[in-house]
């Protein structure tokens, strides 16, 4: 079989949701898939698509040829496997163990209190998700924010965040942070020189806090943290390197 018999590989292709918000792929578990693709070395075609059009309803998702993986912790795992990997190969049995808990952290806890920040706020709820229905007519557009709002308002009590007060709800948040701060330290990256599995995550949901678009007690509290300041910039320069994030967060 010569050269020119061999098929083509085709870049995987990341479903995700695009830019927006002065960040460079709105939805935090898309963007820990990209970067994790960048870690892994592998080329992908970034596409834009509805959580409706995944697999399990979320996105991202990725295809690659006939093989379609929803979740970013599955997208992960069939990468790390398909393509012989290993995100966390720096990393010892005990700092595995810690990455595997800073990412819960991050994904089900200050997530979710990011979320209540965008969501269960006027302004931002208008200034943010609202925004995606803008090119729909009346009486569907009110509909629809309507429906997204309360889809999302029911997850919130649903995990238990709102059963909290604001004030509580920004304390827990606060604490993830610290964390974060803490275990990052003056280190680059959270294990190190080197960015592994979970710095994808924490970067994410962390330039979601940061989002100039939305000023709340989060974003203030997560902006005292300058070492987390700092690593948001120091990831978006290696992976997001054409995004203008510093300007972003000037023009705000
Ligand atoms: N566990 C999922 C969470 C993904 C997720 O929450 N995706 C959001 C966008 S950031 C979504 O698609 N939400 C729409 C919905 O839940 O209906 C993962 O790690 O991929």
């Amino acid at each position: 079989m010569s050269y020119m018999d061999i098929p083509a590989r085709q870049p995987i292709r990341l479903h995700g949701g695009g830019p927006a918000f002065g960040l460079p792929e709105v939805s935090p578990y898309t963007m820990k898939t990209e970067v994790q693709l960048q870690i892994a070395g592998l080329p992908y075609i970034h596409v834009r698509a509805q959580p409706a059009d995944s697999p399990k309803g979320q996105l991202p998702f990725i295809t690659d040829d006939d093989v379609t993986v929803a979740d970013s912790t599955f997208i992960r795992s069939y990468i790390e496997q398909k393509y012989g990997v290993d995100l966390d190969a720096a990393l010892s049995t005990e700092q595995r163990a810690v990455a595997w808990a800073v990412e819960r952290m991050v994904e089900n806890q200050l997530g979710w209190a990011c979320a209540y920040f965008r969501y269960a706020d006027d302004a931002s709820f208008a200034n943010g998700p609202a925004r995606w229905y803008d090119a729909v007519p009346e009486p569907q557009r009110t509909e629809l924010r309507q429906a997204l709002r309360d889809k999302v308002m029911a997850n919130l009590f649903a995990v238990g965040i709102t059963r909290h007060g604001h004030d509580e709800i920004v304390l827990l948040g606060a604490r993830s942070l610290r964390s974060l701060s803490v275990l990052l330290g003056d280190k680059p990256y959270l294990f190190g020189g080197h960015p592994t599995g979970s710095d994808a995550i924490a970067f994410a949901q962390l330039a979601n806090i940061l989002s100039p678009y939305f000023d709340n007690a989060l974003r203030r509290r997560a902006e005292a943290f300058h070492n987390l300041v700092d690593y948001v910039e120091r990831m978006m320069e290696r992976f997001y390197p054409r995004f203008a994030w510093r300007a972003c967060q000037k023009a705000a």
